[in-house]
């Protein structure tokens, strides 16, 4: 596993040097300033380039651009709507670019509206530190009590409908604000930032559009690019929804096990491939990790490494992001499921078989606490994560455990 770490690009808090000495190997960007839909050019990907191989006293960092996270897909193409057609010729004329920068692998997602999405940034744990947690009852109320979506209420159990009117009737005007913000305004590498005008006038829009429908538009986007991406040599690969669940009513399409492999047979393309987040994943008790790197393992072109604890057993529910290797994922179980993967690529001499992983999030601890990083995203949490990681990695691939890769 080539082990890397999401930079968001000079204005993160955390350094190039953080990075070093992180150990750290290879690193995770984007282009976020980018407006959707318009052209990656070259001069710009060569600027984020060229900041990530410096260190702060102008020595070379020995670090590279990797991964792209994400190369967004626009509204337009997830609904085919007004430019849908220009912006994929724009994605493809991205990758191209990226290709010719020597990036192979690009992660996207087609989660419609929202991006990613929690209720509470900072929710306190006994141990005083702080992680992201997603309410169900919360975005009920936020739903069908602040975003007002005309017959929300309807798509909850009835027990949270009650309860989500019950705290919307408790909540202050600054607790209603608190939460909106932190649901529709943008978490990180998140492609925009929604007021709620927005999102009533893009949900009118997708009135119309099925699950079907927004799984065949996800086909023909795939057909389109996949080929190119197949011809240069780079790897695109999916990010699950997450939640994996449909929210406010919108269908969401890369939740599961079965959601993936209908769109790998769809477009059946190495190119086309997977970013395994066993994350958003493992909000669903459905879904078994190390299972899908098993079945799926050889299209899964990026790996996000993440823990969450489950709340309830029902599909839709609440859940806080746990501790690397606590909460509901075995990440022994699954990082012994890549490094068989790897295994077999290397004896198939693929090139690709040190598969590129980051720690996905982390939680606020020690120094990171107050210092207002970006949402999910603190320089301690995650090193601690990453260094958990590294320690199942190290020892599973050890000769004294006998597991003959
Ligand atoms: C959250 C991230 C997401 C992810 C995009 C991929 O921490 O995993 O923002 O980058 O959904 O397109």
């Amino acid at each position: 596993m080539r082990q890397t770490w999401r930079w968001f690009g000079p204005k993160d808090l955390v350094s190039i040097d953080d990075m070093l000495q992180a150990g750290v190997e290879g690193v995770v960007s984007a282009l976020h300033h980018v407006p959707t839909g318009e052209i990656w050019s070259s001069a710009e990907i060569t600027r984020r380039q060229s900041e990530i191989s410096r260190m702060r006293d102008g020595s070379a960092s020995g670090l590279a651009w990797e991964v792209v996270e994400s190369l967004p897909v626009s509204e337009d193409i997830k609904k085919q709507k007004g430019d849908w057609r220009s912006h994929i010729s724009n994605y493809k004329h991205s990758l191209h670019n990226l290709h010719a920068a020597g990036i192979e692998v690009i992660c996207y997602n087609f989660m419609p509206v929202l991006d990613w999405t929690r209720t509470d940034l900072a929710w306190r744990l006994p141990n005083g530190a702080t992680c992201m947690r997603y309410d169900h009852t919360d975005f009920a109320a936020f739903d069908i009590h602040i975003l007002a979506r005309p017959g929300a209420a309807a798509d909850y159990p009835a027990a949270i409908a009650d309860a989500a009117s019950q705290r919307a009737a408790r909540m202050t005007e600054d607790m209603r604000a608190a939460l909106a913000r932190n649901i529709v305004f943008g978490l990180p590498g998140a492609a925009e930032n929604f007021t709620l005008d927005d999102v009533r006038g893009h949900l009118a829009e997708y009135r119309h559009i099925t699950a079907e429908r927004l799984r065949q538009n996800l086909i023909d986007f795939l057909s389109e690019v996949a080929p190119v991406a197949q011809s240069l040599g780079m790897r695109l690969c999916c990010h699950p929804d997450d939640p994996p669940f449909p929210l406010m009513g919108l269908p969401r399409i890369m939740s599961t096990e079965a959601d993936y492999q209908a769109i790998m047979q769809a477009v059946d393309l190495p190119a086309n491939g997977i970013t395994l987040c066993s994350g958003s994943l493992g909000a669903r008790p459905d879904n078994d990790i190390p299972g899908m790197m098993d079945r799926l393992g050889a299209r899964v072109h990026f790996l996000h490494m993440r823990n969450v604890a489950r709340e309830t057993e029902a599909i839709s529910g609440s859940f806080y992001e746990a501790e690397h290797l606590g909460g509901g994922t075995d990440m022994v179980a699954f990082i012994a499921a890549v490094l068989r993967e790897e295994a077999r690529r290397r004896t198939a001499g693929r090139s690709d078989c040190n598969i590129p992983m980051r720690p996905d999030h982390g939680q606020d601890i020690l120094d990171d606490l107050g210092r207002k990083a970006q949402p999910g995203y603190p320089s301690i949490g995650r090193l601690k994560g990453l260094a958990e990681l590294r320690g199942i990695m190290t020892a599973l691939a050890h000769p004294v455990e006998g597991l003959s890769l």
